[in-house]
C-alpha cells in the first residue's frame, strides 16, 4: 500500500512549482530560491526587509513558511545548510553510508557515525574533506546532538519513521495543549502533508530487505512483548521497485543517515515545495542567522552570515521584518534566544528559556544473534517495526528496531530506544567562549538504561542471547552519549505562551522541536509538525496583519 500525496489542485501545482524552482536554482549554483510571483506580489519585500522571516527550514520552520505564503504574507527563509538538488559528479546528490565523503557530514575531518566499531574495529568512521555535508554532530561535554544541515533540515537525514504519540503521554508532556484538536485536526493534517504512508505487511513478510526487522520481531514476540508497524515517509512503493530492479536504489542501497537520493519525501518535496509554490516564500540557503535584535518602532533585525562550500564569509548583512519565526530547531533557536536574552537585545525573555531540554530518552542498543539465526546481508536502511511496551509500570519502552546495511552479515539486532527518562537538562552560554553550553551529566542517562536494560534483559533472556559490546567504540552495551531527537529548551507554556509567543515581544515566535519539554515517547517529527500546525493556525488568526 502506498499513500499519494495531498492532491487537491492547488496543492498539486503549488508542489510542482515550488519543486521546479529547487531544481532550477540548484542547477543554476543559486543560494536564492523563488517560484515566480504575481505582478501584484512584486516589491511586498523592499530591499532586505520582509514582512515575515522564518529562521530554518525544518519542519517547524516548513510548516510556518507554506501557512504564511498559502496567507499572502511575504516571507523569507534563510537557512545555514545547502539546497541538496543537484547530483555531484558521480551522479549521486547524496554519498551512501558505506562509502561516506565530504558530503556526509558538516564541516567534519572524519565522519561521526553513531554505531562507530564493529568488532571493536575501527571500520567505519572514515576521513573527510571539510564541506557543508547534510549530517551534523554537535558534540557537547556528555552528550552529543545529531541533527540535519541544509534545505529540509532533520528530513533530510533521518529515518523518516513517523509516529503519533500515545495520546495519555502527549498530555502528560503538554497539558496545556488541546489534545481532542490535536487528534482530530492537526495530526491528521500533519501526516497527510507529510506523505506518511506504511509497509505492506505481505511484501514486509517475504522480502529479504526485512529479514533483520522478522528476527527482531519474533524474538519479541517470545519474550511476550508487542511489535508495532511504524508509519514512514519513505514512498514504500517505490522501495517495493528498487527491490524488483525497476529503480535506482535508496533504502536498499543503504542511504540513510547521510541523505536518500531516491524515495524519501523529505520536507523539500512535501512542505516546502508547496511553500515555495505560493510564490510569496523565497529561500536563502548558506544563510546563518547569528543574532537578533528589536528593530525601534516594532518588528526585528537579523545579522546573516553567508558562507561558501569551504566555510568562508562571503558576506555579512541584515535582514528586517514585522514578524519572525525561529525554526532553528531545539539546539539553533534556544542559541538565538539565550543571545539575545544575554545581550539584552531582547530582555523580555524570562528564566524559562535554556531549560527542559531532554534527548527524548533516546539508549542506542545492539544484540548478538546466534548463527544459525542471521539478520541478512540486504537490509533496508528504513525502519518499519518497533518493539511497544510503553505501557510497561516502571519501564516505558518504544524501542525502533534499526538497520546495520553495512552489505554484509553482522548478526547484529540494532535498536533506538526511546524511553521515559525524566531528567532534564538546560542550555546556557559559556562565559569564557560564548558557545552554547549544554549542562547535561552522563549520569543522567541512568533511568533510560534501566529501562532499556529491563527490556532487553527479558529478550536476551528468552531467545538464550546477550548483548553486543563491540559497537560504540569501547564495550559499553548501551550508547546514551549521543541522540537523534533533541527536544525543548524553549517549552511551550513556560519559555512561550501556549502558542509558542515569546514574552515581552511581540511578532516573535518559536515554531519547532525547542517547544517540546524533553520527551515525547515515539520519534518526534509528527508532533513537531502538528504543533507547529496549530500554533501558525492561531498566529495567523490572532496576530499577522500586514503584508496581506
Ligand atoms: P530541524 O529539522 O533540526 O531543522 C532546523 C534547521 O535550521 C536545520 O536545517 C539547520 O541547518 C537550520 N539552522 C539552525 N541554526 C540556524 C541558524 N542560526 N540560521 C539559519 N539556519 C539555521 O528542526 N524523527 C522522527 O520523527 N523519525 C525518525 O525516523 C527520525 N530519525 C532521525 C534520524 C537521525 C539521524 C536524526 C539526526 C534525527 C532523526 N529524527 C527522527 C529527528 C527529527 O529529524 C528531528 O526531531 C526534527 O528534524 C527536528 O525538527 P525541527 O523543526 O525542530
Amino acid at each position: 500500500m502506498s499513500l499519494a500525496l495531498p492532491r487537491t489542485p492547488d496543492l498539486t501545482r503549488r508542489h510542482f512549482l515550488g519543486a521546479t524552482a529547487l531544481q532550477a536554482a540548484a542547477a543554476a549554483g543559486l543560494t536564492t530560491v523563488s517560484a515566480p510571483a504575481s505582478a501584484a506580489d512584486r516589491g511586498a519585500a523592499a530591499g532586505d526587509s520582509f514582512p515575515a522571516v522564518v529562521v530554518g527550514s525544518g519542519y517547524g520552520a516548513s510548516v510556518a513558511a507554506l501557512r504564511l505564503g498559502e496567507a499572502g504574507v511575504t516571507t523569507l527563509v534563510l537557512e545555514m545548510g545547502r539546497l541538496w538538488e543537484e547530483p555531484a559528479a558521480d551522479g549521486k546528490v547524496f554519498c551512501g553510508m558505506l562509502n561516506p565523503d565530504r558530503r556526509s557530514m558538516w564541516f567534519k575531518d572524519r565522519t561521526e557515525a553513531p554505531l562507530d566499531t564493529l568488532l571493536w574495529l575501527d571500520v567505519v568512521n572514515r576521513p573527510i574533506d571539510r564541506y557543508p555535508g547534510a549530517l551534523d554532530r554537535v558534540n557537547f561535554e556528555e552528550m552529543s546532538v545529531y541533527v540535519g544541515r541544509g534545505v529540509g533540515g532533520g528530513s533530510l537525514v533521518n529515518g523518516g519513521m513517523a509516529v503519533t504519540p500515545a495520546r495519555s503521554h502527549f498530555e502528560k508532556v503538554l497539558p496545556g495543549v488541546d489534545a481532542d484538536e490535536m487528534y482530530r485536526t492537526y495530526f491528521p493534517r500533519a501526516r497527510a502533508m507529510l506523505g506518511v504512508n506504511s509497509v505492506d505487511p505481505d511484501w514486509f513478510g517475504s522480502t529479504p530487505y526485512y529479514r533483520y526487522a522478522r528476527v527482531a520481531r519474533d524474538q519479541a514476540h517470545q519474550a511476550g512483548l508487542t511489535t508495532a508497524y511504524v508509519p514512514n515517509v519513505y514512498d514504500f512503493g517505490y522501495m517495493e521497485r528498487e527491490e524488483r530492479g525497476d529503480v535506482a536504489a535508496s533504502a536498499l542501497a543503504s542511504e540513510v543517515i547521510y541523505g536518500n537520493n531516491h524515495g524519501k519525501r523529505s520536507l523539500d518535496k512535501t512542505y516546502l515545495a508547496a511553500a515555495l509554490g505560493t510564490g510569496k516564500v523565497t529561500l536563502r540557503t548558506m544563510s546563518e542567522v547569528e543574532s537578533v535584535r528589536p528593530e525601534p518602532g516594532g518588528g526585528y533585525v537579523l545579522a546573516v552570515k553567508e558562507i561558501d562550500v569551504n566555510g568562508s564569509v562571503v558576506s555579512r548583512s541584515e535582514v528586517s521584518c514585522r514578524y519572525l519565526f525561529l525554526g532553528a530547531g531545539s539546539l539553533g533557536t534556544t542559541e538565538l534566544l539565550l543571545r539575545a536574552r544575554e545581550s539584552g537585545a531582547l530582555p523580555g525573555l524570562g528564566e524559562e528559556l535554556g531549560t527542559g531540554w531532554g534527548p527524548n530518552g533516546n539508549i542506542m542498543t545492539g544484540r548478538a544473534n546466534h548463527p544459525w539465526n542471521p539478520t541478512g546481508a540486504r537490509q533496508s536502511a528504513i525502519p518499519v517495526l518497533a518493539i511497544d511496551d510503553w505501557n510497561h509500570p516502571t519501564h516505558p519502552v518504544f524501542a525502533e528496531i534499526a538497520p546495520v546495511p553495512a552489505g554484509i552479515e553482522t548478526g547484529i539486532s540494532l535498536y533506538l530506544a526511546i524511553t521515559d527518562n525524566p531528567e532534564r537538562g538546560t542550555f546556557e552560554l559559556d562565559p569564557a567562549s560564548g558557545k552554547l553550553r549544554l549542562n547535561w551529566r552522563r549520569g543522567q542517562n541512568a533511568p533510560a538504561v534501566a529501562s532499556a536494560k529491563s527490556l532487553f534483559d527479558r529478550v536476551n533472556r528468552a531467545n538464550g542471547t546477550s548483548y553486543r559490546y563491540d559497537l560504540f567504540g569501547d564495550d559499553r552495551a548501551f550508547a546514551g552519549d549521543f541522540c537523534y531527537h533533541p527536544l525543548g529548551g524553549c517549552p511551550l507554556g513556560a519559555a512561550t505562551d501556549a502558542y509558542g509567543r515569546l514574552p515581552g515581544h511581540p511578532g516573535l515566535y518559536a515554531v519547532d522541536s525547542s517547544l517540546i519539554p524533553g520527551s515525547i515517547g515515539v520519534n518526534p517529527f509528527v508532533t513537531i509538525t502538528a504543533l507547529a500546525e496549530r500554533n501558525i493556525a492561531r498566529v495567523l488568526a490572532e496576530d499577522v496583519t500586514t503584508g496581506r
